[in-house]
């Protein structure tokens, strides 16, 4: 098959909430829509990448350019039976993982609904239902984030993490415990910490967290190895982990005893899929993380986190959480029980609402074959 058509959007959408972490706090969605045709069909794909770069150092403005100089010509350029075939085929650009992660998206998607098949079923995952935990940002204070926390535990959620940096982590997570002793419960720093602070963080060691996610350098893994050696409690790596070199990096140094994955931030659905077998081999449990996705990366994590691999509750939320209004309709619902129910129309399997994309779109670009 060949991709005749591409179009990049920049959309905006308005936040119910800021959502405040280490490194800043953001109170719009700001993210790229790529969407691919062939054959009268289409797939679509989203960028997780932000107009900064304070999580990882892509930006939008640096997708849109590989995409429009180097990504899409090669894709209009390369013929294909499978998915699988399209990471290969974008190797020669090195890094820019969101920017691949977005094109091989939506090539995904159109594939699945080519074959008439979920996203789930052409992954090699499984029907039914996935287990949602949640991300809590940062928040004025202590007790508005027990507040916070009792409102997403009345909400069903199976698991809660919740954003620390320094001078807000050992107190909040103490307030937490105090309230809900048996929840499992999780903290991330986003890279808020250094090696220095090592005796400090061992102090979360009293509190049963399942694990703290990259405490360190957004690039480390070696310092991580030195301080996962100074904890009881696991740790989970998020930002070093750009795909499966990195992770088999970070399980043979012992940098890690777990790993969030982002399909988003290792360059694809391909991507996934290799660190999925790895993890799976060498016993490391795996969870899906989220970037504050519309319902397109939404659902692309619903259905990833349908594969064996995932046993633990990920970051994928309701849309209703985030979003005054999702793109996709239905939006992504979360059951009282905490479970989410995975699409079984083909493709990412909920509609894209075009008039609600129109809305939100502030720039557009097209390309043909
Ligand atoms: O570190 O997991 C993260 C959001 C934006 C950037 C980084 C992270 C997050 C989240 C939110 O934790 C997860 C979500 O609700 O999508
Ligand atoms: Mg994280």
């Amino acid at each position: 098959m060949r991709i005749e058509r591409v179009v990049l959007r920049r959309l905006e959408l308005p936040l119910l909430q800021p959502f405040e972490t280490s490194f800043g706090r953001s109170e719009r969605k700001r993210f790229l829509l790529v969407s691919v045709a062939a054959d009268g069909l289409w797939g679509h794909g989203e960028c997780v990448a932000d107009d900064e770069p304070f999580y990882l150092p892509e930006t939008n403005t640096t997708v849109w350019h590989v995409l429009r100089d180097f990504l899409v010509p090669t894709l209009l350029a390369c013929a294909f039976s499978h998915p699988r075939e399209v990471w290969p085929a974008l190797a020669r650009v090195r890094g820019h993982r969101m920017a691949k992660a977005c094109l091989e998206m939506a090539v995904w998607d159109l594939c699945a609904r080519r074959a008439g098949q979920p996203l789930w079923q052409l992954l090699g995952g499984r029907g039914g239902r996935i287990q949602a935990g949640v991300s809590v940002g940062l928040q004025q204070d202590d007790e508005a984030l027990v507040e916070q926390v009792a409102r997403e535990v009345a909400a069903g959620y199976r698991r809660v993490k919740i954003k620390i940096k320094p001078g807000r982590d050992l107190a909040l997570v103490q307030a937490l415990r105090a309230r809900w002793p048996e929840l499992p419960l999780m903290v991330d720093a986003n890279s808020a910490y250094t090696l220095a602070d090592a005796e400090h963080l061992a102090r979360l060691d009293d509190y049963g967290l399942m694990m703290i996610e990259q405490p360190l350098a957004w690039d480390d893994i070696l310092d991580h190895a030195n301080l996962q050696r100074r904890l009881r409690t696991a740790l989970c790596l998020d930002e070093s982990i750009g795909g499966v070199d990195d992770a088999r990096h970070a399980i043979e140094l012992g940098a890690c005893r777990c790993i969030n994955v982002k399909v988003g931030r290792i360059g694809g659905l391909t991507s996934l899929l290799a660190l999925h077998e790895l993890c799976i081999a060498r016993g490391l449990p795996l969870w899906c993380g989220g970037m504050l996705e519309s319902g397109v990366g939404r659902l692309a994590n619903v259905h990833a986190q349908t594969l064996p691999g995932f046993t633990l509750p990920g970051d994928t939320s309701a849309s209703s959480r985030i979003f005054v209004e999702d793109l996709v309709d239905p939006p992504v619902i979360v059951a009282p029980d905490g479970t989410i129910a995975v699409p079984d129309d083909p493709g990412l399997g909920h509609a894209l609402v075009e008039t609600r994309v129109e809305r939100a779109t502030v720039a557009r670009e097209e390309w043909r074959r």
